[in-house]
């Protein structure tokens, strides 16, 4: 019998499990359970589906066919799939960006009431960077432009992605080196679905260096341009006090939880709920409020700018439900599991779909779009209002934790005193050794949140400040590493910097498109030093990852240039070539490489050698780890 303690750390999860045992309800971890043992040949990127003279498989053991029927070998097969993960997380990413794009022309053409641009400052300085010139215009047919320039990053009229221009000299003359520059963000996934075909790349290395070329149209591309939409219509994430966990439901108020990862629906949504006369009616109806909180990145992108509470990360979905207290939960798209709407039939909540592109068994689905976007919040939110009389039993199991969040570049810049100089002295002088991306999810496969505290738990112990996104953002939150007191977890030299800035060691830098706001801020880094990203003593580290978006960030981290810890094994060991090129031949092309290590004492040691290693290389002071 497997404890609620062996399959999280979390109190909250712990407790809501046993409320979701009791109440009958399946969560991820019994499906999870149900799919024991699951697919060796899968496991190993050894089984592949793409045409219908398969399925075919091959025998890791040399005793069965080593070849499909096509005449594909284990190499092949294994890039092949791991090729096609890579694309489909970067057309996540980027199709999420285009939806922000269309919304931005839609502002511009008057034709989506109730948003605005939040960031002209931001729009004009984007605009520049996109060759146009924003002199005595108007914000709004600037917004147009800026649209109608940014649709092209997505075909094949460039002969690079703008953004590009945005990574350090050394970087892009590599990436013109390799022919890994990307070219356009839609071309680059196309190509990679196209080379993948039966019958097109059979060179397993011309795959994998596609698949980094393809990264880099999502990371430069498309969810660059997502982050910097989002601001510009929402404005720049500054730090706010925030609390996270299921505490932050009330029993007293109607409960709404935004799910997914787009902000257009969750910010009008936001304002539905801050509207006096929303308020007036919840009251009415008993309640003494009305308690917005998000969960996964949707719900990062409103604590970011806002400091909505955050209910929980990508496994306490199904668990914030099974509290009873939730009057509706609103979905987007991605990493909404399509058990919710069962779940949600345990209790009184109303699931909503709202997106024309993701819909879910067992929920309602009322589409949004910009022109009706504002309306139909108020409508849901009324909705949800009337819903609280219908609350049964209700169970919030613990009481939140404060958290700060909403670091981005130009705040973390602005901490600093307007220049990136004060961090690279730290880093110089040794007080920080390095910093460490760590972004991801997570995944039944690893004890829910024990990978992401335990490692950034482990590096800010040793002066290594953290900075992180998407569901780690929510796990390390929990944990209480982001208030400023938590400087008395960190090394005497982080300490010591974070103390006199007040900020906490670790840093949230928002949802997972967010990741790009990290390769802004290395490539200023490297920039001041005058080096390349893979100088630099930083690494990223993914250590519950379950998606293919995570996929695509780790391609894009390591082609940027950082090397990258992965907790679980991508399905890649069936060929040891391409584990080789991964792990190691990697280094000799983009100055980076993957590493795999699901225990997070090991990476967390792993990370700090590679840190270290990396300052000696600068000439920096160093210590053996
Ligand atoms: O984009 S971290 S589980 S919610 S994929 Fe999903 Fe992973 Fe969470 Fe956000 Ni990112
Ligand atoms: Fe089999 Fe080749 Fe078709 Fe894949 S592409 S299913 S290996 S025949």
């Amino acid at each position: 019998m497997t404890t609620y303690e062996e399959l999280t750390i979390t109190e909250d999860g712990q407790k809501l499990l046993k409320k979701a045992e009791e109440d009958q309800v399946e969560t991820v971890w019994d499906r999870h359970q149900a799919q024991q043992p699951q697919c060796g040949y899968c496991d190993m990127g050894l089984s592949c589906r793409i045409c219908v003279m398969g399925p075919c498989r091959v025998d890791p053991f040399g005793e069965g066919p080593q070849k499909g029927v096509c005449g594909a070998d284990a190499d092949i097969i294994v890039a092949r799939n791991l090729c096609r993960m890579v694309a489909a997380g970067a057309s996540s990413h980027s199709d999420h960006g285009r939806d922000l794009v269309e919304v931005l022309a839609a502002v511009a053409k008057g034709n989506a009431p109730g948003y605005s641009i939040r960031d002209e400052e931001k729009l004009r300085q984007v605009a520049v960077e996109y060759g146009i010139d924003p002199e005595g215009k108007d914000a709004l047919p600037l917004a147009g432009e800026l649209a109608w320039t940014m649709m092209e990053d997505y075909g094949m009229r460039q002969e690079e992605i703008t953004l590009v221009k945005r990574a350090p000299e050394k970087r892009r003359e590599l990436w013109k080196k390799v022919g890994i520059t990307p070219r356009g963000i839609d071309r680059e996934t196309s190509e990679m679905m196209h080379r993948t075909h039966m019958g097109v790349d059979n060179d397993w290395v011309s795959l994998l260096l596609q698949a980094l070329r393809n990264s880099l149209s999502d990371g430069w591309g498309g969810s660059m341009i997502a982050t910097e939409i989002s601001d510009i219509l929402f404005g720049i994430p500054s730090p706010k006090p925030t609390m996270v966990n299921a505490g932050v439901l009330k029993e007293d108020q109607v409960n709404i939880i935004v799910h997914g990862h787009n902000p257009v629906v969750s910010e009008m949504i936001l304002e539905a709920c801050e509207s006096p006369e929303m308020i007036a009616l919840a009251e009415e109806k008993g309640a003494k409020g009305i308690n917005l909180a998000g969960v996964c990145c949707t719900g990062n992108e409103l604590l970011m700018r806002h400091g909505v509470p955050m209910a929980g990360n990508h496994l306490m979905t199904e668990l914030i439900l099974s509290t009873g207290a939730v009057e509706m939960m609103l979905v987007d798209y991605q990493c909404i599991m399509p058990s919710l709407g069962t779940v949600a039939a345990c209790y009184h909540t109303k699931m909503i779909s709202t997106s024309d592109k993701a819909r879910f068994p067992g929920m309602e689905h009322r589409e949004f779009h910009a022109d009706n976007a504002q309306k139909m919040a108020g409508e849901l939110v009324k909705e949800a209002i009337e819903n609280f009389s219908q609350r049964g039993n209700v169970y919030i199991p613990v009481e939140p934790v404060p958290a700060i969040g909403g670091f981005s570049v130009e705040t973390i810049v602005g901490a600093l005193g307007g220049t990136p100089e004060p961090l690279i002295e730290a880093i110089k002088a040794g007080k920080i050794r390095g910093a460490v991306g760590i972004v991801g999810c997570n995944n039944p496969k690893i004890k829910h949140d024990h990978g992401h505290v335990t490692l950034t738990k482990r590096l800010i112990e040793n002066d290594v400040l953290v900075v992180d996104t998407g569901c780690v953002s929510v796990a390390n939150a929990k944990a209480g590493f982001k208030v400023p007191a938590a400087i008395e977890m960190a090394g005497p030299g982080l300490k010591e910097v974070c103390g006199s800035l007040g900020i906490p060691p670790v840093l949230h830098l928002g949802s997972c498109v967010d990741n790009v706001r990290i390769l802004v801020l290395i490539s200023a880094l490297a920039d001041a030093l005058n080096v390349d990203i893979s100088d630099l003593p930083v690494a990223g580290s993914a250590p519950e990852w379950y998606s293919e978006k995570a996929v695509t960030i780790g391609a894009y981290f390591v082609a940027s240039g950082v090397t990258t810890v992965l907790g679980p094994m991508p399905p890649i060991t069936g060929s040891m070539n391409v584990v080789n090129l991964l792990t190691e031949g990697l280094n000799d092309v983009v100055g980076a490489t993957f590493a795999v290590e699901p225990d997070p004492e090991k990476a967390a040691l792993l990370i700090r050698r590679h840190i270290e290693e990396k300052r000696k290389a600068l000439g920096l002071a160093y210590v053996e780890v």
